[in-house]
């Protein structure tokens, strides 16, 4: 059986390890957000990437959810003695390594998605992780600085430095120009069930769907499949259950409800949206607007609660194939 999951970070990672678990002979295809990406120091930095790829090949620091476990941070103390930035985003030593082969392996022509297989062979993730394209296409935010004039900042600099304030925009640049990476399209083509995690629904699900703008893109891919589509909520209740989502929903204009997600997705893409099982009022709206609704427990607190949230999903697309 074939899976192809569009993952962020932590939600889209720690989803897939329930997965792996609740489908152990399958064959799961990562499509990896790369909006969060960014070059410090000259090291290109994929976080998303990175931590699907610690979380499941078992390097993830555990608290944290992104980086290295059992990290030291020399290499960002001494670049603090030398006063150089930036200071709101730091580097573990460890990850640095996987930043340089990275790098260099960029540097020398090989394609993201190359560079990604061959930091996989050593982490042996147990799934095929692809990024969503293998051009730049990072995220930026517009916010109002200071003089509150409209100023965009990087992604990474909007939530880790400025931690999600208000924001009025949300720009996937180069994602229009951005062609999907190889195997990407026939990953979702090829499907047997697609499947959206419990991923931020702008800045990780949005930034892979964008991909490919106007051309041969993902978000039309994924809605001219055979396979069906299952979304699983990031909201429950009226927040995220971790993380700010909802100020980057609300850029979107959208509010930040189970029901207000499915439909921001919109019923041609979701076939099935799971909601979180307090959130039974969220079913009826869900249907209405055509997408078919259940409520499971959709709280990741151990991996055994992760397979069973993984095993709903193929239950529910199985009914909706
Ligand atoms: P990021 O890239 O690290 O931000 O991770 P993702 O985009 O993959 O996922 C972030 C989303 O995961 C957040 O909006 C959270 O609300 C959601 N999330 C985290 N843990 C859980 C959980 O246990 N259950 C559900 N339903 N959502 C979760
Ligand atoms: N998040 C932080 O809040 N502070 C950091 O200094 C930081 C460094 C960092 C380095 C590598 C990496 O892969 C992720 C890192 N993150 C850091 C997490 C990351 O900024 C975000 O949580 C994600 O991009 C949102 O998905
Ligand atoms: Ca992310």
């Amino acid at each position: 059986k074939k899976i192809t999951v569009l993952a962020g970070g932590v939600g889209g990672a720690r989803f897939l390890e329930g997965l792996l678990r609740a489908a152990p002979g399958a064959e799961v295809t990562v499509i990896g957000n790369v909006g969060d990406d960014i070059t410090l120091h000259g090291l290109r930095v994929c976080p998303d990437l990175d931590t699907v790829m610690y979380t499941l090949g078992g390097g993830i620091h555990p608290e944290q959810r992104w980086g290295r476990d059992d990290e030291s941070f020399g290499v960002a103390r001494e670049l603090a003695e030398y006063g150089v930035g930036p200071d709101w985003f730091t580097l573990g030593d460890k990850d640095i390594a996987t930043h340089l082969v990275r790098t260099q392996m960029l540097e020398a022509g090989y394609p993201l998605s190359a560079v990604t297989e061959a930091l996989c062979a050593r982490w042996k993730p147990g799934v095929r992780l692809l990024p969503a394209t293998d051009d730049r296409a990072e995220t930026h935010v517009v916010v109002r600085d200071e003089e509150n004039k409209r100023s965009a900042v990087h992604f990474q600099e909007y939530w880790v430095r400025l931690h999600a304030p208000d924001a009025e925009q949300i720009v996937f640049v180069g994602a229009d120009e951005a062609k999907p990476a190889p195997g990407v399209l026939e990953a979702i083509a090829e499907a047997d069930v697609i499947v959206l995690p419990p991923s931020n629904p702008v800045v990780s699900i949005g930034a892979i769907l964008a991909v490919g703008g106007t051309g041969k893109n993902i978000r039309d891919a994924v809605i001219s499949a055979r396979a069906p589509v299952v979304g699983l909520s990031p909201i429950i209740g009226t927040a995220p259950v971790r993380g700010m989502a909802d100020k980057v929903l609300a850029a979107e204009g959208v509010q930040t409800t189970p029901s207000a997600v499915a439909a921001y997705h919109g019923a041609d893409l979701l076939d099935g949206w799971l909601v979180h099982d307090t959130d039974v009022d969220q079913v009826a709206p869900v249907e209405q607007v055509g997408i078919r609704c259940r409520a499971v427990p959709l709280l990741m607190k151990s991996l055994d609660a992760t397979a069973e949230m993984a095993r709903a999903t193929l239950e529910f697309a199985a009914e909706l194939a």
